[in-house]
C-alpha cells in the first residue's frame, strides 16, 4: 500500500470496524468509518491521554456519545494500546482492548460490547446510554475538572472534555438541557463534535429535523466551528486549536460527514447505520480504499508504531510531568487527591454527624434533618458537592457553612451547583462528576425523580456512588396535590438493580440513611424525605435507629413471639407505631419492623432477616403510601398491603392521608383483620 502514515491508520481504524461489525454479523459500521479521522486526528494530536496510565486522573476524557460506533472507540482504544486497569486502580500489562477482543465484537464476556459500557473497558469513560447521555455527562466531566482545578491547583486538573454527538444527540431533548447549562457555566474546556452527516435509522434527517443547529449553539452562549469535510485533517487541527484557544465558552464544532465513507454503494444511506456492509460490500469497500480486499483485520506495519510515537510519547511526558507536579507540591493536597481518586473519605468524615432528640410531638420532617446531616458531612468531605434543579431549600439541600459557595465562573470550587428546571440534565451531570470521583448530590422533589431516570439508571448501570435525593415523597405533601404526589416513583425507583433506595421514618434513621450513602465506593442510592413532619421517635422507648444500617430492623416489640408484623417505611412508621401501641393494649402481640431500605435488607443474612420477619408469622401489613407492587415479598401470600392504587387528591395532607385510610386508627383496624386471619403455621 503506498499511503502516508497518517491515511494507513485512518484506514485501520475504518477497515477494523468493518470487519468486527462483517464477522459478529450485527453493528454500526458507517459511522466509524465516517469519522475514523476525526477520532484520529483527535487522539493521536490534541487529546492528552497516556495509553500507558488510563486512569491519570487529568487526561484529557473522550465520550462517545454516539455509543453505537462503539468500533471507533474500541480501535482507539487497540490502535493507541492502552492498557487494562483492574478493579484496585492497578495499571496490567494486558491490553485494555485487544485485537482478538475485537474479532470477538458483541459477543458474550468480550471487552467489545455492543454499546461503550463504563467497568467493562477500560478508556471507556462512561456508558453510552440512551442517545444524549453522553453529552450530558460529559458536562458534568467538564463541570469536575474545573472544581479540581479550583480547588488543587490549575497545574494539576485542566483537563479538557470532547464528546462526540449524532443528530440522534442533538435531537434528544436532554442535550438542550445540558449545552445551555454548560452554555451558562461558561465552560470553556468542553467541546462537542456534532457528526453532521443527515442521517439516521429512518433515513434522512429531513422526515424530522430542520433544526439550525449553529445558531441553536450560539443561542446557548457557544463557540460553533464547522469542518466542511471530516476527511480534512487539518481543517480539524485547527478546529482543536480554536477550541483550545477559546475562553468563556464551550465549543461545538459541526463536522460534515458522509456515513459509511467509501463505500460504493452504501455510503450516505441509513442502511450504513446499522447492519453489516455485507461481505461483497466490504470487499468493494477496501478496493476503493486501495486495501488488500481479502485481507481481514489487518493492522499494517508501521501502525501501531506510529500511533506510539504520536499518542503514546506525548501522554507519557504529560502523564510524568504531572506525577513529578504532584510529587514535588503539597503532600496533604497529594494525599487529598489519592484518597478522592480511590473514592475514599477523610478519616474523620462522619464525625459531625449529629444525632437527634426524642422530638414525638412537634417532630422534624426528614428532609429538615437531612440538611443538617449533609451539612455535617459536606464540611468534612470537600468533593461532596451538592446541587438542585431549582428546589434548593425546598429540598433541604442548601450547604451553610462558610466556604460553601454557589459553583458558578469566578467560583469554581462553589460546593453549591444550581442546575436550574433541567432535571434530565442534572442527573446526569453528576454521573460525570462522580466519573471524575468527586461525590455529587441532585435533588428534586419525587414525582420528578422521572425526569431524571435515565441519569438514575446510568448511575446504577455504572455502579456510581451518586446521592439522588427526592423530597415530598407521598401523598404527604398535601395540597400540591396529584401531579406533585408520587405514587408509582418508589416501586419504580426500587425496580432499578444496583440502586438502594432509603426512606428514612425519622431524623435518626436519616443520619443512618446518610451514613450509607455515602460510606461506599459503588452503587447509587436514592435518599427520600417527606416535606411533611414527623416525629422523631423516643429510642430509648424503641430500638435504636442504628438498625437502619441493616436496611430493617425491629423498631418496636411484643412480649413473646409476635403474632402480627407491621412493615412501613418513611412518614408511615409513625401510623404503625400508632396501631401498635392500640394493639399491644389489647393484647395483640404486635411487632413494628421499619424497612427503609429493601435493598440494604435482602442483602442481609437469612437469620438475620428471619429474626425480623420470622417466617411463621404470617399475619403481616405493610403500610406505604405508594403503589403495593413488591410488598408482597415481605408480607407473603396471607398478608395484606396498605398502599395507593390511585393517584391522590389536593388538600391539606392530614385530610388527603385519612381520604386514602392513612391514619394509625384506620391502620389499627385492618391490622385486627389481618391478626384475626391468624398465621397459618401456628
Ligand atoms: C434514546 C434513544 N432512542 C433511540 C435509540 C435508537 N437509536 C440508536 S442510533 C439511532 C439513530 C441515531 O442517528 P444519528 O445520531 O444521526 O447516528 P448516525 O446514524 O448518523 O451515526 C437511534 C434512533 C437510542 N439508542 N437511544
Ligand atoms: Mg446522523
Amino acid at each position: 500500500m503506498t499511503k502516508d502514515i497518517d491515511t494507513l491508520c485512518v484506514d485501520t481504524i475504518r477497515t477494523l470496524s468493518m470487519d468486527a461489525v462483517q464477522k459478529a454479523n450485527s453493528g454500526h459500521p458507517g459511522t466509524p468509518m465516517a469519522l475514523a479521522p476525526v477520532a484520529y486526528e483527535l487522539w493521536q494530536n490534541h487529546l492528552r491521554y497516556d495509553p500507558a496510565d488510563p486512569v491519570w486522573p487529568n487526561r484529557d476524557r473522550f465520550v462517545l456519545s454516539a455509543g453505537h460506533a462503539s468500533m471507533l472507540l474500541y480501535s482507539m482504544l487497540f490502535l493507541a494500546g492502552v492498557k487494562k486497569v483492574d478493579e484496585d486502580y492497578n495499571i496490567t500489562d494486558e491490553p485494555a482492548c485487544s485485537l482478538h477482543e475485537i474479532e470477538n465484537f458483541r459477543q458474550l464476556h468480550s471487552r467489545t460490547p455492543g454499546h461503550p459500557e463504563y467497568r467493562w473497558t477500560t478508556g471507556v469513560e462512561t456508558t453510552t446510554g440512551p442517545l444524549g447521555q453522553g453529552i450530558a455527562t460529559s458536562v458534568g466531566m467538564a463541570l469536575a475538572s474545573k472544581w479540581q482545578g479550583e480547588q488543587f491547583g490549575s497545574e494539576l486538573f485542566d483537563f479538557d472534555v470532547y464528546a462526540l454527538a449524532g443528530d440522534g444527540c442533538l435531537m434528544e431533548g436532554v442535550s438542550h438541557e445540558s449545552a445551555s447549562l454548560a452554555g451558562h457555566l461558561k465552560l470553556d474546556n468542553l467541546c462537542w463534535l456534532y457528526d453532521n452527516n443527515h442521517i439516521t435509522i429512518d433515513g434522512a434527517t429531513s422526515l424530522a429535523y430542520d433544526d439550525d443547529v449553529l445558531s441553536r449553539f450560539e443561542g446557548y452562549g457557544w463557540n460553533v466551528l464547522r469542518v466542511g469535510d471530516a476527511n480534512d485533517r487539518g481543517l480539524l487541527a485547527r478546529a482543536f486549536e480554536e477550541f483550545k484557544a477559546e475562553t468563556g465558552r464551550p465549543t461545538l464544532i459541526v463536522v460534515d460527514s458522509h456515513i459509511g465513507w467509501g463505500s460504493p454503494n452504501k455510503q450516505d444511506t441509513e442502511s450504513a447505520h446499522g447492519e453489516p456492509l455485507g461481505e461483497e460490500e466490504v470487499r468493494l469497500t477496501k478496493k476503493a480504499y486501495g486495501w488488500p480486499e481479502d485481507a481481514k483485520f489487518l493492522v499494517p506495519d508501521g501502525v501501531l508504531e506510529h500511533f506510539q510515537e504520536g499518542i503514546g510519547k506525548r501522554g507519557a511526558e504529560e502523564s510524568a510531568a504531572w506525577r513529578q507536579k504532584l510529587e514535588n507540591g503539597d503532600q496533604m493536597r497529594a494525599a487529598a487527591i489519592e484518597t478522592m481518586q480511590r473514592r475514599g473519605l477523610p478519616e474523620d468524615w462522619d464525625a459531625g454527624i449529629p444525632s437527634f432528640e426524642a422530638d414525638e410531638e412537634k417532630g422534624l420532617a426528614t428532609r429538615k434533618a437531612s440538611n443538617k446531616v449533609e451539612n455535617a458531612i459536606a464540611e468534612k468531605v470537600p468533593w461532596l458537592i451538592s446541587g438542585s434543579a431549582d428546589l434548593t431549600d425546598s429540598t433541604s439541600v442548601r450547604l451553610t457553612f462558610d466556604g460553601a459557595e454557589n459553583f458558578e465562573p469566578g467560583s469554581f470550587n462553589g460546593r453549591q451547583v444550581h442546575y436550574g428546571i433541567r432535571e434530565h440534565a442534572a442527573a446526569t451531570a453528576c454521573n460525570g462528576l462522580s466519573l471524575c470521583k468527586l461525590r455529587p448530590l441532585w435533588s428534586t422533589y419525587l414525582t420528578f425523580s422521572d425526569y431524571g431516570r435515565p441519569g438514575i439508571r446510568l448511575s446504577a448501570l455504572m455502579e456510581l456512588p451518586v446521592i439522588h435525593l427526592f423530597t415530598h415523597d407521598s401523598i404527604g405533601l398535601g395540597e400540591d396535590g396529584p401531579t406533585h404526589q408520587p405514587i408509582e416513583q418508589l416501586a419504580s425507583l426500587r425496580a432499578i438493580p444496583h440502586l438502594d433506595v432509603i426512606r428514612p421514618a425519622d431524623a435518626n434513621e436519616v443520619a443512618e440513611a446518610w451514613r450509607c450513602a455515602v460510606d461506599r465506593t459503588h452503587n447509587p442510592v436514592a435518599l427520600v424525605m417527606t416535606r411533611q413532619t414527623v416525629p422523631v421517635f423516643d429510642r430509648s422507648k424503641y430500638a435504636s435507629a442504628e438498625g437502619a444500617r441493616r436496611g430493617g430492623y425491629v423498631l418496636a416489640d411484643c412480649e413473646g413471639e409476635p403474632e402480627l408484623i407491621l412493615i412501613a417505611t418513611g412518614s408511615e412508621v409513625q401510623l404503625a407505631l400508632g396501631a401498635h401501641e392500640a394493639l399491644v393494649g389489647e393484647g395483640v402481640r404486635s411487632r413494628v419492623v421499619s424497612l427503609p431500605c429493601w435493598e440494604i435488607f435482602d442483602r442481609q443474612d437469612q437469620a438475620y432477616r428471619d429474626s425480623v420477619l420470622p417466617p411463621a408469622v404470617t399475619a403481616r401489613l405493610a403500610i406505604e403510601e405508594g403503589s403495593p407492587q413488591g410488598w408482597e415479598r415481605y408480607v407473603g401470600a396471607q398478608g395484606r398491603i396498605m398502599g395507593m392504587t390511585t393517584f391522590g387528591q389536593s388538600a391539606p395532607f392530614k385530610d388527603v392521608e385519612a381520604e386514602f385510610g392513612f391514619t394509625a386508627d384506620n391502620v389499627a383496624k385492618v391490622a385486627r383483620e389481618v391478626a384475626a386471619t391468624g398465621n397459618s403455621t401456628t
